[in-house]
């Protein structure tokens, strides 16, 4: 069962691990991890109280799986979607044909002409499918898919990621590689 005030801990948990640790007086080390009982103890003092048990439900059932524990589960982190600078050591991969980016119409003037650009993030955020792009792109407003031509950018030198939660990864989509539906 998901909690309403689950969803709220996950979505303070993102703005701590992706954006702003500083925020409860935390720091990420270079790969993204901040360890769970600092991180408890920080949201505890914040007013945030969160105890492992509740930590472990948020992670285990984040319909994004978001988050991740380390492997000895002393650690945690965020899968992506950081605006600071962390290594979380991605592998380069081959991407399908196709990928999908869900934008809002109003943006689609500037992306006919500079392609899909990162912004603050460290990626563009590319999903596998249409659907799920159509939900990236409700988020700003009315929803745009755009096709992206992935397997030729690849074949052309471009590097794709994808992260621990299945987002795919990429420094900018150039507009040659893009196709309005
Ligand atoms: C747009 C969520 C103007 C871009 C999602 C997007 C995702 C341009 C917005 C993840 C542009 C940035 C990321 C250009 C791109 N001119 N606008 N040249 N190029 N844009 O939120 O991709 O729930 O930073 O289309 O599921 O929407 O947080 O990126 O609309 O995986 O886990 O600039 O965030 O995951 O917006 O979403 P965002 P996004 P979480």
């Amino acid at each position: 069962v998901l909690l309403k005030s689950d969803v709220r801990l996950s979505k303070f948990l993102s703005k701590v691990l992706r954006h702003k640790p500083e925020m409860i007086g935390l720091e990420l080390d270079q790969n993204g991890w901040v360890d769970v009982e600092q991180l408890l103890m920080a949201c505890r003092n914040h007013g945030v109280p969160m105890d492992r048990t509740v930590l472990e439900r948020i992670v285990a059932t984040n319909e994004k799986r978001r988050f991740a524990f380390s492997e000895d589960g002393q650690k945690i982190r965020a899968n992506q979607g950081h605006s600071i600078v962390v290594d979380l050591n991605l592998k380069p991969v081959q991407p399908p044909e196709r990928l999908y980016h869900g934008t809002a119409e109003r943006f689609l003037h500037s992306i006919r002409q500079k392609g899909l650009v990162k912004g603050k993030r460290h990626h563009v955020h590319l999903s596998g499918d249409p659907d799920t792009a159509r939900k990236v792109g409700s988020r700003h407003g009315k929803p745009v898919i755009l096709v992206v031509l992935a397997k030729e950018m690849h074949e052309e030198g471009y590097v794709f990621f994808r992260s621990a939660n299945g987002v795919w990864l990429t420094d900018h989509v150039p507009v040659r590689y893009l196709k309005e539906r």
